[in-house]
């Protein structure tokens, strides 16, 4: 019979999981799909779990050489792919999304053990994987552009969507994966070629995923070029921005690395797709039902402890309610069992690396500085089980929302508590009073409250949410949001039209040539 996780010790089953991956030792500094490849004598990289500090694996980092054949190889596959029906490329989506289901055990395992996110986390996210996949697989046969009525007689006017060429994407530790396949498995079916550059602190997921593509590749006798991977470091990814040959950025992150990025695509008049920063509040009003509230606050800000973009930073609480929502809080944070992310108990794993410590001990001092309170958490825990130094106790302070470090986005489990009184204009007030505007909700049964909330003096994020918590998005809208989140969508809906250039077509089918506007230019010969 089987042993399941519980029943392996945490290490020998995350070694089976490499073995089924295909992550060696040492891996590859590029893939282009079915090939590896890179240069002798570059330079290695080893990767730790945030989990127990022990080796995974290591990978070898790209040069400016590496990037140029990956380049090279990504304009030649767009010249046979973009050639394709977009059914046909949907279908091989499909099949990556069947793969994706074949390897989702696994794969969820290793995001787990890379990045530190709870099993159920990593699962979670591969499943968004598989999701985008079924969603890119009906968009493939459609793709749809607006039909127009022209106003001369016999013409027609139609608008259609054609592939923009090599997608660049830029993603983040803290989804390895997801955000990834949210910009590949789109643009695929919209026809590009995809040059993916993942976190160096979460490499390794990025390349079992190449080793589940390549399958699929490989099956089909589809050419080099078409999903590309380069692991390196942010000098690849500013080869990227700048290079004319990429129409299309794709970067999720900082604020700080969205704003370089940005403005090297811009300077070049190239597209950028910025999801950068959040600084989410879930809004408490007095008509709140506070039990489902607190589960989607705690899940919000504990959840991937703190690490996710849509995370719950900031609870703008009614003067009314303050004091219970406060006290089932401090009730409700001791008991969160923190530990290793691949154990079934857990709730709260560590964080990504001893860095993000410092900036979560960091943070909690000078907020306290400026006059916070800090209720609960805070402390790095110690002892065999978290000799690696990465795990915390999630903290909760209560705070203002006008103070410097409430205004900033710290990625770690930091709950900032803020009372508010009067109606919910003041509560939204205090929503939208930061640069960031990714998620938002409100917890209210009231509907004068929560249609406030969502109307055009309500929230300002691109996420507004009522009685759920500002994580947790389904893949079928779009995602990104305003302000220093960068104004790029994702994901759902119609986010796969920044993929593709858009063209207008008039036709004419008389004999006539009438000009538009009525103007008369006749050529008298
Ligand atoms: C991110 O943190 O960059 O809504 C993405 C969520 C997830 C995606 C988060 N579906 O929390």
């Amino acid at each position: 019979m089987k042993q399941t996780i519980d029943e392996l010790p945490l290490t020998k089953a995350v070694t089976d999981v490499l073995h089924q991956l295909g992550v060696k030792d040492i891996n590859p500094a590029y893939s282009t799909g079915l090939a590896w490849g890179g240069q002798e004598g570059c330079t290695t990289k080893e990767i730790y779990s945030p989990a127990d500090g022990n080796l995974i694996a290591s990978v070898n980092m790209a040069t400016a050489e590496d990037y140029e054949q990956v380049v090279k190889q990504a304009e030649e596959a767009f010249k046979v792919w973009r050639k394709m029906p977009a059914p046909k490329r949907g279908e091989i989506v499909r099949q990556i999304g069947n793969k994706l289901r074949e390897h989702k055990e696994a794969l969820g395992k290793l995001v787990s053990y890379e990045m530190g996110k709870i099993l159920q986390e990593g699962l979670g996210e591969v499943q968004e994987m598989i999701d985008i996949c079924d969603f890119a697989v009906g968009l493939s046969r459609q793709l749809h552009g607006y039909t127009m009525h022209s106003e001369r007689p016999q013409h027609r006017m139609y608008e259609q969507y054609h592939p923009l060429g090599i997608v660049g994407v830029i993603s983040a530790f803290n989804f390895p994966v997801a955000v990834w396949s949210w910009n590949a498995m789109l643009a695929a079916v919209c026809g590009d070629v995809v040059i993916w550059k993942p976190s160096e602190k979460t490499p390794l997921t990025a390349v079992a995923c190449q080793h589940i593509l390549r399958e699929v590749l490989t099956e089909n006798e589809l050419p080099e070029g078409i999903f590309n991977l380069v692991i390196g470091d942010a000098e690849i990814g500013s080869l990227m921005a700048n290079d004319t040959r990429i129409p299309l950025v794709s970067a999720t992150g900082s604020t700080r690395m969205g704003k370089k990025v940005g403005e090297a695509v811009g300077a070049r008049l190239g597209k950028s797709l910025l999801e950068l920063g959040g600084n989410n509040a879930i809004i408490i009003t007095e008509h709140a039902d506070l039990e489902m509230a607190l589960r989607a606050v705690v899940f919000g800000a504990v959840g991937t402890c703190g690490q996710r973009c849509t995370s719950t930073r900031r609870l703008i609480i009614h003067e009314n309610v303050y004091e219970q929502v406060k006290e089932r809080l401090l009730k409700i944070y001791p008991s969160l069992p923190i530990g290793h992310p691949l154990s079934n108990t857990t709730l709260v794993g560590p964080l990504i690396d001893k860095d993000a410590v410092k900036a979560f001990q960091n943070a909690l001092e000078a907020v306290q500085q400026e006059g916070g309170n800090l209720l609960i958490g805070g402390e790095v825990l110690e002892g065999e089980q978290y000799a690696i130094g990465t795990y915390v106790t999630p903290a909760i302070v209560e705070a203002e929302n006008h103070y410097h470090m409430v205004q900033e986005e710290t990625f770690a489990p930091i709950l900032y508590l803020i009372k508010y009184s009067g109606d919910v204009e003041n509560a939204i007030e205090l929503q939208n009073g930061v640069k960031q505007g990714l998620s938002s909700s409100i917890f209210s049964t009231n509907l004068l409250e929560t249609e406030a909330f969502l109307s055009h003096w309500g929230s300002d994020c691109g996420i507004a949410n009522v009685n759920i918590g500002t994580s947790g998005a389904e893949i079928g809208g779009a995602f990104g949001g305003e302000k220093d989140t960068g104004g790029g969508r994702e994901s759902g809906s119609d986010a796969w039209r920044v993929y593709m250039r858009r063209q207008t077509n008039t036709i004419n089918y008389g004999r006539e040539l009438p000009l538009a506007q009525g103007i008369k230019f006749d050529i008298m010969d």
